[in-house]
Order: structure tokens, then sequence, then C-alpha cells
């Protein structure tokens, strides 16, 4: 990208929301953390790793980084992630306080103290151990959003294996590839869940990604969850009811060194098969923690916090499992549909549990957008105080209706920006700290350095846009890609000279404040212009008529891309005739942006392809506007909208 980007409606954005005086005397965060940080960056985490964690041998080398890009944090220090998570709570006289208020799609309810939920990884870490996984195994992990898949990766880390959460929504062909990847020896899934009160099978895509008898899985766990009937395989599998719920509830988690495996997990790169992620424990740990208080003004004692993040996905790891318990906080899981029974179940489950802290990803926001503000208007939500965002650029219509609808102008909105990559959340404003901008995730927390870099890895200068980095290494990051450390050096170190590439396009304003602008893959170039499809999307997500929506650049042999946009539209707009809303919407991207980002099509869609974590699969949208027969749609939440969208598009 080059400094003359177009930067459209994202631009014009001057809103600015200062922290209330009353928030920020007591916030959690303080300002100071930035400058203590800039200091001494190592310096700054060593505290926040002996602040945040027990360790069971205390480290002396904060950083090895000797053999770049490969990282060792705390490297001789020992510690357990587990004992942190729930044993330590218990024994400093916390045990009562309530861990988890769990929440089934069909209305049960449970709900586990530290004392509880420390009680069953024990059992579990027991079970685990006699069915013959050792520390350095790994233990695949393919659950509905149940107490059972936190007790479950909880379990791995006390006894040294690496979980593999491999996400509900995915199929027996994903589910097989990535066991195979990581030859996981111990599978841990359910007869099913429930989606939109019909039952959902997971058992199934076990037995079929086994089907062979070839592979390195020895024992399969199945909890009961929505009690259809299940194929068995005798020698095999088990009910965890059997194993886990009988076990003793007697078990010392033994230390491990800071650089032990804590988990793999798969994200999808633009080709080729998924890479594992690899992420250790003491660093990890120390970052997931740091952030999930800083970054949400965490109190323990008081607070109900709610992700709303499948543990399928990194921020169901770091902001369900890690960060949160290692916090010891309170928070709510609940495992179904946001429109199940009726669309008002979140903010019901608000109301019901008193949540005080709610993170969750734009995609949601604008689908309640789109239900109308009338839905979350029926219900008391005065406990929440902070509202976070995760998974994509915000535009920011959807940030002030968070804010106003949601948080009643009373909430500060955070805008986190981060990556399974990066293990936990990079750039942040901090609540009662920062002054935030609707649409810009604004500054890199203290002890990351982020930048945006030009095509050579020069600083671009206020104003530009280019390519999002982090200059050092940070806690969090991964380790290596599982099994292939030449891909990792490959795609993530290798574009800029000593530095690490997000993917990210971003740009700085004069404040210099960062602004994402979607995946540099998602970066347009129409007749020698860049344009990202980010900016694009905002300013149709700015009128009025339009829900939500899509943009991609199709091959056109005129002006290199054209750009192509799928729009889902709003309320009434929906009865208008399609064409001519769509030629409204080609205009006013034209007077909103310029004339060279008016869309060469705008298609009314009834549903967008996104996978279960929220994201919209550009590559798909962009095969249909290829005239491509379209490509692996496996990992889509509903895999029947690609369908309805080619139909629309063919017409
Ligand atoms: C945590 C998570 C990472 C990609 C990342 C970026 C996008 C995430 C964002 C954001 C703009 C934010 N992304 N948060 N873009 N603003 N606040 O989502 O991890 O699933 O690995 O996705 O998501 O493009 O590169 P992951």
């Amino acid at each position: 990208m080059s400094p003359e980007t177009p930067l459209d409606n994202l631009s014009h954005e001057n809103r600015s929301f200062a922290p209330d005086p009353a928030f920020a005397r007591d916030a959690v965060a303080k300002e100071s953390l930035y400058a203590e940080a800039g200091e001494d960056r190592l310096a700054f985490w060593a505290a926040q790793a002996r602040e945040l964690l027990t360790w069971e041998k205390d480290f002396t080398e904060t950083l090895d980084w000797s053999n770049p890009p490969f990282a060792r944090w705390f490297g001789d220090g020992r510690l357990n992630a587990a004992y942190n998570a729930l044993d330590r709570h218990v024994e400093a006289g916390n045990g009562d306080r309530v861990a988890i208020h769990f929440e089934g799609e069909p209305g049960d309810t449970r709900t586990y103290t530290y004392a509880q939920l420390t009680e069953e990884v024990k059992k579990a870490a027991n079970a685990f151990t006699a069915l013959g996984v050792a520390a350095g195994d790994r233990v695949a992990v393919y659950l509905p959003m149940i107490p059972e898949a936190v007790i479950t990766m909880l379990a791995c880390a006390r006894i040294g294996a690496a979980h593999s959460v491999v996400f509900g929504g995915f199929s027996a062909d994903a589910l097989r590839s990535r066991i195979d990847d990581a030859e996981a020896k111990l599978v841990v899934t359910a007869d099913g869940t429930w989606r939109r009160g019909k039952p959902s099978a997971l058992k199934t895509a076990v037995d079929a990604a086994l089907t062979d008898g070839r592979s390195t899985v020895e024992n399969v766990v199945v909890v009961k969850r929505n009690g259809e009937p299940v194929e068995w395989t005798e020698g095999r599998d088990t009910w965890w009811s059997d194993t886990v719920e009988t076990a003793s509830a007697e078990h010392t988690a033994e230390a491990f060194e800071a650089e032990q495996p804590l988990y793999i997990l798969y994200t999808s790169g633009t080709t080729g098969r998924p890479k594992g992620i690899l992420h250790t424990t003491g660093g990890y740990l120390t970052q997931a923690a740091f952030t999930h208080r800083n970054v949400f003004d965490l109190r323990p004692e008081t607070d109900v916090y709610w992700c709303t993040a499948d543990i399928g996905w990194v921020t169901g790891h770091s902001y369900v499992v890690y960060g949160p318990l290692v916090n010891g906080a309170t928070q709510v899981i609940y495992e179904g549909t946001p429109d199940t029974p009726h669309q008002g179940r979140w903010w019901e489950l608000v109301q019901k549990y008193g949540v005080t802290i709610l993170y969750t990803a734009p995609t949601a926001i604008r689908t309640m957008m789109k239900w109308g503000e009338d839905i979350p208007g029926e219900y008391d939500l005065s406990s929440l105080r902070v509202l976070g965002s995760v998974g994509e650029p915000i535009n920011p219509e959807a940030w002030m209706w968070y804010r106003r609808v949601i948080g009643k102008d009373r909430c500060p909105v955070v805008d986190t920006w981060w990556q399974t990559e990066t293990g936990a959340i990079m750039i942040s404003p901090l609540p009662g700290v920062t002054a935030a901008k609707p649409g810009s995730a604004q500054v890199p927390l203290p002890g990351i350095t982020a930048d945006v870099v030009d095509e050579t890895g020069a600083p671009v200068g206020d104003g530009g846009a280019g390519y999002l980095v982090i200059r050092e290494p940070w806690p969090s990051m991964l380790r290596n890609i599982w099994g292939d450390p030449d891909r990792f050096v490959d795609t993530y170190w290798s574009r800029f000279e000593g530095m690490y590439f997000a993917g990210d396009g971003a740009r700085k304003d004069d404040d210099g404040d960062v602004w994402l602008l979607g995946r540099v893959d998602d970066v347009m170039n129409v007749s020698g212009h860049r344009l990202s499809t980010a900016e694009i999307e905002s300013s149709l997500v700015g009128h009025p008529a339009v829900a939500e929506a899509a943009v991609v650049g199709a091959a056109d042999e005129t002006t290199g891309q054209a750009v192509i946009a799928f729009v889902i539209l709003r309320g009434s707009a929906a009865n208008e005739d399609p064409d001519a809303m769509g030629e409204t919407l080609r205009q006013h991207v034209g007077k909103d942006i310029g004339a060279i980002a008016k869309p060469r099509k705008v298609l009314v869609v009834p549903e967008l392809p996104k996978t279960r974590s929220g994201k919209i699969m550009r590559r798909l949208l962009k095969d249909v506007a290829e005239g491509r027969e379209v490509g692996d749609a496996t990992t889509l939440a509903d895999s029947t909208v690609m369908n309805q969208i080619a139909a629309g598009f063919a017409k």
C-alpha cells in the first residue's frame, strides 16, 4: 500500500470519547504503564509475570532471543497453568467464588465455584493419565461450549499435555487432518449439542474421522450432552461419566518449564493446509492475564464477565479459559445461538447474571443492529460497565451503536486487535486511560511495539497506510508452527527483515492512532488505486438501508480488479427493488469515498458466508464474483448460504 491510499470515511472519523473522570479515577489500568514499559520492556514483562502468576521456581532470564525468531520467555522458570487458574485461588480463600455460570441453549444451568472446578479438573487429570496421556502428548478436543470443554483444557494443562481444540462446526475431514498433524492420542468429544433448538451431532464426525483405524488416537472420551444415540467402538470409546466422574479428586499439579507447550490451535492460512499455531505456558499466561485485567478493567471480586467466543477460537482460549481463570474472575458461558429461543437471549443473560463486562465480535453487533434496538431495550443492561470488540475491523456506526444502545453512552468500548498467532491482545485502548475513536483500535498496549511500515519496511508517516508489523518479541507470541519451523519463519518473519508481519493492513492517523484496514490479501487494486475492503464495507454499512456488507476484488481485464459488494438490507429496505437499491448504494459509495471505489456490482443477499467465529469468508464470495466453482466451504456456519448467493449472482 502507498501513502496515497484513498482513505475514505474512516479518515473522516473525528469523533473521540474521553474517559469518564469517575471511571478514570480508580481504573485498574494506569497511564504510567506506558512509561514503565517504555523505559524497560523486559523488566516490565518480568514484573507482570511475577505479579500475575505463581511460579514454583522463579525465572532468572526474561527473554532469550539469541536464536530469532525462536523465542524463550522466562525460560528457566517453572509453573503449572492449571494451578495458576484454579488451586491457588482456592488456597487463597476464594474457593467459594463462582468461576462459571453455565447456561445451556435449552435453558439448563450449572454453577461451578473455583473449589468445584478445581475438583473436576483434578478428576479429569487423573482420568486422562489413566488413559495413558502423559506430559508432552497431544489431546484433541471437539466439544461444544459446555463446562467440560474448560475442564478438559485445564486437565491437559495440568498434566503437561498440549490440547488441540478443533471447532465443533468443523467437518470430519478438518478434524482428521488436525488429529493427524498433531498426532493426538486422545479425543474428548460429546454426543452432540443444540443449534437453534435442534440436536446437532459431534461424535459422528469423530467416528468418521477415525474410521480407517490407522489414527494415532487410542481413546475417545464422550460427554453425554444432548442424549442423541451414538455409535460405539468398544475398547476405544468411554463415557465421561464412567471415566472422569468416577476418578479420584486428589491430584497434585506438577510444575513444568515455562516453555512447555500449552496448546496447538489450527488457523487457516491463505493457501495450503492449516497451520498449527503453538503456544507455550509462562509467557502466554502472563500476557493473557495482563491484558484481561487491564483492557477490561477487571475486578475479580465483583465483576461478572462474559466473552461470547467459542473455545474453538483463540478468543475462547485466552479470554474464556486462561485470562479470566488465572485472574480469578467470575464468568458466564453460554452454549447456544443468540436468537434461540428469541432474539433477546443475550440481553436476557446479561440481565439475569448481572454481566458487567461483555466481549464480543462486530459481526454479532451488526446482527443485533439488524434485529433492532427495541430488543435490547426490553432488558435491564445497567450492570454493564465495559464493552469489548474483537475479530475484525469494527465500522464506526457499529461502534457507536454498541456504545449507545448497549452501553447507554456510559461504558467505554475497547476495540482489541490481535490474532491466533499473537496469543493475546496487542492493540487496544485502556479503559479509563485512552480517549477512544469509533473504529480505531488506538495504540499498542504497554510492552508491545507495533508499527505501520511501507513496502520497504520503513515506518509510514502520520496519516499513512501500510503493513502492520511487530518489532520486538512479546510474551504470548506463537513459538512455532507445529512440526514446521521453516513455514513459521517463512510465513511470519520473512516479509520484513527482523519484524513479525501480521498480515493486516493498517493506517496511522495524525495522532498516531492505528486503524486496521483488513487483511492485506483483502486489499484491492483498482486501476492502480489501492482500496481496502474494510473502508468500502464501512461506507456501505454507513447507509441506513444496509445491515451488513462484504466486499471483494474480482479480477477485471481493464482495471486489474473490480469492486464487488454483497449486502444484507435492513428493515423495510429489504422490500425495495434490489436492483434499484444496488444502484443507490453504488452512488452512495461513490459519494462517500470517490468514484474509483464505486462497486461494479452491489448484490443484495439474504446472508453472508461466515465461519462460526463470525469471519466473513471473502474467498468464497470472490469465487462467485469471478465466476468460479465455489471452493471449500466446510468451515461455514451455514453451508447453504453459498448456494443462495451463487444463484443470485448468476441471475
Ligand atoms: C483474535 C482473532 C486474526 C485476524 C487479524 C485481523 C482480524 C482481529 C481485529 C481485527 C481489526 C480488530 N482482527 N481483531 N481486525 N480490528 N479489533 O480474531 O484472531 O481468528 O486469528 O484472526 O482478525 O485481520 O489478522 P484470529
